[in-house]
């Protein structure tokens, strides 16, 4: 027994028991403790060494090829009743789940070794973090959960202290599809996961605590935790903005947050404070302010070069485990779009061949302690987090939603977030491309009904006057032939310039009955080679095409019964009448 706190140590016991694990391993959350956890795995072949040379401290782990993304299909949503986690959930009695995984769990962890990890999401002391222990027999999760969170001795020093803590249980199982389920108890404040060693399936913090169970208990607490990065943006005055972005997952969440300003923007700086979840509070003045609860970045790798993303391109030179990326001759670790070296073995380690299919898993992916970013902001270790001028939503859309606009006011605002589509990435298993509606970026991670979801963001309309603004985007217009039309990547700041303008008052906008857009012009394109006409396309609203999305919302909401809310009805009432 390693901890004072009975309700942890019996809990421990229980489940060593239950599992028969050989051996019960309490992280301590040291640097030596992350470097024995590499040697065994390279001594089991669960990783292998990079080139140590240019890739020091680098290492690669291969799943399963049947375990490369999240299974939205198998992850549950276990409240008591049904109603409470909503058609955006797959739900399962409490009892009969836990009776499944009692099952599942049983004798699994036999020659096993299984591990205790104690860990903070949100800076250590800060009031807004929150702490859970995830029992895991997989060294690779222990690894990664070590760079992902604040893990170990005071984590636990803390949790002893308040007793308080999410109860997360993780087995790799047979790591069969067949035998394998995600199952969240909200009410319980418990999460199951048997059967993947998948990043969002298995580092319990990140999406299983700090989003699902999270927002359930945002919501009887009154904060917001939500599928958003937090970035600031310094002009060369010196003034900082922060903004919280909510994307889906694959629409670049980690290249905004990191975003290099481009050359004709000399002295503007954008700092990095998360890239993938923010928890946001109401402080005494009523400003939103976000904390980080990672520690570290879980990003795509294709993609990444010195070009797109030079910040992460630079953050995975060191200290980094990659998972189903390619191998060059040099054993150098390769990805598609890298601009650099030839692949000789794909992500499943058969000598390379297109036939195959891309060298790296379209959602390979990296992971590395947020500290390696060269943008990375000391604000992230703040205990107050930073106040957040501008809220914005966004999806991958080919066509419809403009580049930018604003929302006239918070309730709109939350209808702008409840109502954002995008289409689907390799992130999850199924159809990639298939335009879905994932409201605030939420649709697989908000662990109630969506409908209580849009009432609790409405809420904040009463609780403040100094509430951020809310803007939505799109980096992902194509034209017909199927080329972007917005250069994306470090020209997005030229977006985010007006966004922080509207917030300062300092720009006038466009009125349109979908929300504000900027005005012709008002959006700096110098030194881009961009058409005129193709940025009126950009900013343009079609009111048929606008008409039939609005008719689709209001289907959509049909589907949440009479829970939607009469305020979120009402303001897709009025943006359907401005358009007729
Ligand atoms: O696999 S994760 O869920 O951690 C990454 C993502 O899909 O956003
Ligand atoms: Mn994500």
């Amino acid at each position: 027994m390693t901890t004072r706190l009975e309700s942890l140590s019996e809990w421990v016991a229980g489940i060593a028991r239950l599992t028969q694990a050989e051996r019960v391993h309490w992280c301590t959350g040291t640097r030596d403790e992350y470097d024995e956890f590499v040697r065994e795995m390279l001594a089991r072949g669960d990783l292998l060494e990079l080139n140590q040379d240019s890739y020091p401290d680098c290492y690669l782990h291969r799943s399963d090829p049947r375990d490369v993304a999240r299974v939205e299909h198998l992850t549950y949503v276990c409240s008591d009743r049904k109603e409470d986690a909503g058609p955006n959930n797959n739900w399962m009695l409490p009892a009969e789940a836990r009776e499944k995984m009692n099952g599942l769990f049983d004798g699994c962890m036999k020659g096993r070794t299984l591990y205790v990890i104690p860990y903070c999401m949100g800076p250590l002391g800060s009031p807004y973090s929150r702490y859970g222990v995830e029992i895991t027999d997989s060294t690779y999760v222990a690894a990664n959960m070590y760079l992902m969170t604040r893990m170990g001795d005071a984590a636990l020093a803390e949790i002893e202290r308040t007793g308080r803590f999410i109860r997360g249980l993780h087995s790799v199982g047979e790591l069969d599809p067949e035998r394998r389920f995600i199952m969240h108890f909200p009410e319980d404040l418990t999460i199951m996961s048997y059967g993947s060693g998948y990043g969002g399936n298995a580092l319990l913090g990140k999406k299983c605590h700090a989003l699902r169970i999270a927002s359930y208990q945002a919501r009887t607490e009154g904060w917001l935790a939500e599928h958003m990065l937090i970035v600031g943006v310094e002009n060369p005055a010196g003034e900082t903005h922060y903004l919280a972005c909510a994307f889906p997952s694959q629409c670049g969440k980690t290249n905004l947050a990191m975003l290099i300003p481009p050359k004709s923007h000399r002295g503007w700086k954008v700092w990095t404070l998360g890239d993938d979840i923010a928890w946001m509070h109401l402080d005494d003045e009523g400003r939103l302010r976000a904390i980080n609860p990672e520690a570290g970045l879980f990003g795509v790798v294709p993609g990444t070069n010195r070009h797109t993303n030079p910040n992460a391109y630079e953050s995975i030179r060191r200290d980094a485990i990659f998972t189903n990326v390619a191998l060059t001759a040099e054993n150098d670790p390769w990805w598609e779009d890298k601009d650099t070296g030839e692949p000789v073995m794909d992500w499943q380690g058969r000598p390379y061949d297109p036939a195959n299919g891309p060298a790296a898993h379209p959602n390979s992916r990296f992971t590395v302690s947020a500290k390696n970013n060269p943008s990375y902001s000391e604000l992230a270790e703040a205990p107050r987090g930073v106040p957040i001028s501008a809220l914005v939503f966004g999806g991958r859309r080919r066509e419809l939603t403009p580049l930018v606009y604003e929302a006239r006011d918070w309730a709109h605002g939350v209808l702008v977030g409840a109502t954002a589509a995008s289409e689907t990435t390799a992130a999850a298993t199924g159809k990639v491309g298939v335009v879905r509606r994932d409201p605030m970026a939420m649709k697989p991670f908000c662990g109630y009904n969506f409908a209580d979801y849009w009432s609790h963001w409405l809420s904040f309309e009463n609780r403040s006057d100094a509430l951020p603004r809310i803007f939505h985007v799109n980096w992902f217009r194509r034209d017909p032939d199927g080329s972007f039309l917005w250069p994306g990547f470090g020209e997005n700041l030229r977006v985010l310039r007006w966004i922080i303008d509207r917030c300062r008052d300092r720009v006038d906008a466009v009125e349109s009955p979908i929300g504000y857009l900027p005005e012709p012009g008002a959006i700096d394109t110098s030194g881009l080679d961009i058409e005129l006409e193709t940025m009126q396309e950009l900013l343009s609203v079609d009111p048929e095409a606008w008409k039939q999305e609005m008719q689709s919302i209001g289907e959509y909401f049909q589907t949440y019964g009479d829970r939607v809310p009469q305020r979120l009805r009402a303001e897709h009432g009025k943006v359907l009448s401005a358009l007729s």
